[in-house]
């Protein structure tokens, strides 16, 4: 795992009346910068990259920027209480775009882009 040396953003894992959503879904970091996604409401919960989505060249350090704290390859484990959270380290990332979902939510569009600049 490549440590988070700039920024630690937060985005909101919300689930309520207006349906579930991160806040922001879409977001731009510097490499180097982290997100840590945080449960608000609505759990469970987590963050998740499509494989197919993610260059080859990028899936084994992004894995691994995810920590050990996982239920497979660039998914991380369910969170379901309020506060509880998930830090994804963006350090050693190239630019580009990663488009990223909730696993159990992503039928209800649960999803969003995070951009590395
Ligand atoms: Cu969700």
């Amino acid at each position: 795992m490549a440590p988070i040396t700039g920024k630690t953003h937060e985005v909101k894992m919300v689930g309520d009346a207006k349906g579930y959503r991160f806040e922001p879904a879409n977001i731009t970091v510097k490499q180097g910068d982290g997100i840590k996604f945080v449960v608000v409401s609505g759990g469970p919960h987590n963050v998740a990259f499509d494989p197919a989505t993610v260059p080859s060249d990028v899936k084994g350090q992004l894995d691994a920027n995810m920590g050990s704290d996982k239920m497979g390859e660039l998914s991380s484990n369910m969170k379901m209480n309020a506060g509880e959270s998930v830090t994804v380290s963006f350090a050693n990332i190239k630019a580009g775009p990663y488009p990223y979902h909730c696993v159990p939510h992503l039928a209800l569009n649960m999803k969003g882009v995070i951009t590395v600049q």
